[in-house]
């Protein structure tokens, strides 16, 4: 009993770790009848280059693997700058679909998530703010 106690503590501590060294953004959205997980690399996000997961799971909690993703993001315009915008298709590593995005300055940048599978298409909106 004592000796599962002790296993039961080392596996809180474990976890309590992970968690705090753990800089991954992560945020759960739901998109239609997908639960959208997306994972960026850096918390905050940074200016350069970005690592992007997305994992999507349909109403029933499966993995759904056949879908097209495809990734908006920009900058609206501001005092000085003309609004950015780029595309980037995410494609799909196992379970998850993996892209980078490279945001040029810091700032708030939106970035849009387009779903699409079995002709329709699902938008998954989040804002970030680059440093
Ligand atoms: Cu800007």
């Amino acid at each position: 009993m004592k000796r599962l106690m002790v296993v039961f503590i080392s596996i809180v501590l474990l976890l309590v770790t992970y968690q705090a060294f753990a800089k991954d953004y992560v945020i759960t959205k739901k998109a239609g009848d997908y639960t959208v997980q997306i994972i960026i690399g850096k918390n905050p996000p940074v200016t350069g280059i970005n690592r992007m997961e997305i994992a999507i799971s349909d109403e029933k909690g499966s993995a759904v693997t056949d879908a097209k993703v495809s990734i908006d993001y920009g900058m609206p315009a501001m005092p000085g700058m003309g609004p950015m915008n780029y595309k980037n298709d995410a494609s799909l590593k196992g379970n998850q679909y993996l892209a980078s995005l490279n945001f040029s300055m810091s700032g708030p940048w939106f970035i849009n998530i387009k779903i699409t599978r079995t002709g329709k298409t699902q938008l998954v909106k989040l804002n970030v703010d680059v440093k």
